[in-house]
């Protein structure tokens, strides 16, 4: 495909920085996002030196609004014209049962994977109307497609990324801009320390005795659904380790 400028937000690990990495040695511009600096700067100069990647740093809080308005105006002229809009960044706080739970810790969750989502599709997505050209891929969940012990909140977020996904593919059904959601499995990323609120082992536990994803195995279906010809629109894929059946079935050696 020819060169795109890609934003991808939570960039500076995980699937995001795969992402960032696939579209890098691929050839395109990249506008990175991420609240840690530091991260987003070894990721801009890892790009740059590995692959002569042109990257443009925005480090804000998805979740607050006035600072990505600011930060999209505060772009280069040349930068304005997203392509494609990696509306990545998300997490979940916590294991708990829906009626014990923290409530303040479930704003955090919904205002950054469902909230801040949305709020950057509605900043990004007119310009690409406008333009005629543009690509907006969410980052579902597996967990958006059943609910599992421990999940509900963050399950009932990625359930509504798949409906804002759908939502929207409705919405520009009459234009070029392709909408996909992608919905991962069994990823192995810093996501899961989070869950655990930094218990390193009770996240290792999660993906052990079976091959989990990585953020770049992640990041291979994001980039086919965005390198793919205009006219065709990937809704949504289902990714997971070869042995992971559902969000709750999977088979560990012992
Ligand atoms: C994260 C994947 O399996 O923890 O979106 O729900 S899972």
């Amino acid at each position: 495909m020819e060169k795109k400028t890609v934003l991808i937000t939570g960039a500076s690990s995980g699937i995001g920085e795969g992402c960032a990495r696939k579209f890098a040695m691929n050839g395109h511009r990249l506008v990175l996002n991420g609240r840690n600096v530091e991260k987003l700067n070894a990721v801009k100069a890892e790009l740059e030196e590995k692959y002569g990647a042109e990257v443009w740093l925005l480090p804000f809080d998805v979740r607050d609004r006035a600072a990505a308005r600011a930060a999209l105006d505060s772009l280069p002229e040349e930068w304005k014209a997203i392509d494609v809009l990696v509306n990545n960044a998300g997490l979940v706080i916590g294991v708990d049962k829906e009626h014990e739970g923290s409530l303040n810790e479930w704003d955090v969750v919904i205002d950054t994977d469902v909230k801040a989502l949305l709020a950057m599709t509605r900043l990004v997505v007119p310009g690409m109307v406008e333009r005629g050209r543009g690509h907006v891929i969410n980052m579902g969940s597996i967990a958006g497609d059943y609910a599992y012990p421990g999940g509900s909140v963050y399950c009932a977020c990625k359930a509504a990324v798949k409906a804002l996904s759908d939502g929207l593919r409705i919405d520009l059904v009459d234009t070029p801009v392709r909408v996909t959601n992608v919905k991962p499995g069994l990823v192995e990323t810093n996501f899961s320390v989070v869950r655990f609120r930094g218990d390193k082992a009770a996240a290792d536990n999660v993906y052990e005795g079976l091959r989990p994803l990585t953020g770049d195995d992640v990041a291979e279906v994001v980039y086919f659904a965005a390198s793919l010809p205009e006219h065709i629109q990937i809704a949504e894929v289902l990714v997971m380790p070869t042995n992971q059946a559902t969000g709750t079935i999977a088979y560990r050696k012992k």
